[in-house]
């Protein structure tokens, strides 16, 4: 049974930068935690319970120093963060600087030295927070951009841990990392983990060259050699969802009707389009509604019979480049629907809300095509969500070659995100393609969605990082440490 004790010692953790919950604040002052569902707790809780394991994060705002509890089953261990923090660590380096950098420079990173300041000061903390709560031993996975720095900060603390990291970004090509002045310190940053993960094969090649060229260690295919005789190890895990789970939710007989209900308050479409994408610059969002508008305008489709469904979540609108794409497409889906669109027939139907897995699912169930068109990104799980669902194996997939999804899921109408007409003729493609056509692919595509789930990834993971060879000084006891 689980208790309501947080764990004092862990024997895995999970260290991310934010918390499978958000912190709300209710009326009369009491404080209440939402588990806000993601795919990481989804795939994780299991093992973490197996496990006795607890997950750090930030809370999403700035309360201070706030005690461990436990949720769910789960400890978890807030990390506070200041305001100040969160402009320069957060929304500076991490989302300013990294996230354009790793994604291909579609937007100009910034260069701050007070931001890189702020990055490193949190790291630490995020390391010593994990130093003490991993019990002797503990295997501890660091996820994702915000924390490349944790690894070697945790190694120094606690050498007896063995420590796994996992990027969800892309990993960009050596030529652009060089551009960070603080190359090198992410470098060995990383490499205090015993395994570095990636989702894209490429990812891990890019990331053993820089080493090899930046910081001089020796080299083997996935294999790095440090002086010290340990070996980090780095590999593609392409992350996956709950792929049962969702189409078990898509079976259902209220996410059927909802998806009729969705079809029928659109006027019952001959053809429904359907985007859904956190609104940011790397999604290609803007390109993606041109074509569409070209074809409308070409008279390729009337919106008499198609309409687009964009749901586009608004996300970190503090930073000035996000809401100026945030008015950018606002603008140009006004223009699109000003002049291609009919009274009750809007040519792109455009939504900021935030919908609940029942809704998704009906709105994946609802689409006959899913265009997915991003710049960059490190895998896109809407992608895989929109297949899991399908399961009257019918359906189709436009997706971007730039998407780590794009390596498994091979069927798909795939786009170069920069080709207009290129996308434009794979829409009308997917869109005209036979039932038959539709069907080969789509049964391919749900076939490597249900074999390689969350659960399949994680467990992958983590078997790969407890088979990595032990630190040399594994056994220092904590008694030697203190
Ligand atoms: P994201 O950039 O956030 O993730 P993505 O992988 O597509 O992109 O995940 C988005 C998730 O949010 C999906 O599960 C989707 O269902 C959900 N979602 C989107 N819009 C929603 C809405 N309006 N309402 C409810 N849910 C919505 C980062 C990387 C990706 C990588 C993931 C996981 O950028 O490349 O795939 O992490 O590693």
């Amino acid at each position: 049974m689980a208790t309501d004790t947080p764990k004092q010692s862990a024997d895995l953790v999970v260290v991310a930068n934010r918390l499978p919950v958000d912190r709300t604040v209710n009326p009369d002052g009491s404080v209440e935690w939402r588990r806000s569902p993601g795919g990481l707790v989804t795939a994780i809780q299991p093992v973490m319970r197996d496990n006795d394991g607890a997950w750090l994060g930030w809370s999403g705002g700035t309360e201070g120093e706030t005690e461990p509890f436990v949720d769910d089953g789960l400890t978890l261990v807030p990390v506070p963060l200041s305001e100040q923090e969160i402009a320069e660590f957060y929304e500076g380096f991490s989302n300013s600087t990294l996230w354009p950098l790793y994604h291909d420079v579609v937007a100009k990173p910034e260069f701050h030295r007070e931001w890189f300041d702020s990055y490193e000061t949190v790291n630490q903390r995020f390391a010593q927070k994990a130093a003490e709560v991993a019990a002797e031993g503990a295997m501890v996975w660091v996820h994702d951009y915000q924390l490349q720095l944790v690894p070697a900060m945790l190694r120094a603390l606690r050498p007896d841990l063995r420590i796994g990291f996992f990027l969800h970004i892309p990993f960009p090509p050596t030529e652009l990392f060089q551009q960070l002045p603080w190359r090198r310190r992410l470098l060995e940053g990383l490499l205090g983990a015993d395994l570095v993960g990636f989702q894209r094969p490429g990812a891990a090649a890019n990331f053993v060259r820089l080493v090899r060229q930046r910081v001089g260690h020796k080299t083997h295919r996935d294999t790095v050699y440090l002086p010290d005789g340990r070996r980090v190890e780095a590999g593609a895990f392409p992350i996956s969802i709950d792929s049962h789970g969702l189409e078990e939710l898509a079976r259902s007989e209220s996410v059927q009707s909802r998806a009729k209900e969705i079809r029928g308050q659109l006027g019952n479409p001959r053809w429904l389009l359907l985007g859904v994408d956190r609104l940011d610059y790397t999604k290609g969002i803007y390109a993606r509604l041109r074509a569409y508008s070209e074809l409308l305008n070409d008279g390729a489709l009337d919106v008499e019979d198609a309409v687009f469904v964009q749901v586009a979540t608004p996300s970190r609108e503090r930073v000035e480049q996000y809401r100026r794409l945030r008015d950018d497409i606002d603008r140009l889906v006004g223009r699109i629907n000003g002049d291609l669109g009919r009274i009750g027939r809007p040519a792109i139907s455009y939504l900021h809300t935030s919908y609940p897995r029942e809704e998704m699912a009906a709105l994946y169930q609802a689409a006959d095509v899913m265009v997915i068109t991003p710049l960059r990104d490190g895998m896109n799980l809407v992608a895989k969500e929109y297949v899991a669902c399908r399961f009257q194996d019918d359906g189709a997939l436009v997706l971007s070659e730039f998407a780590g999804a794009a390596d498994e899921l091979r069927q798909a109408y795939l786009v170069n995100p920069y080709d207009i007409n290129g996308m434009k003729g794979a829409i009308l493609e997917a869109l005209t393609a036979s039932p038959k056509e539709k069907g080969r692919r789509m049964r391919a595509m749900r076939k490597s969605v249900a074999e390689n789930d969350v659960k399949a990834w994680a467990s992958e993971y983590l078997r790969v990082l407890s088979e990595t060879e032990p630190m040399h000084d594994k056994h220092v006891r904590s008694s030697e440490r203190r």
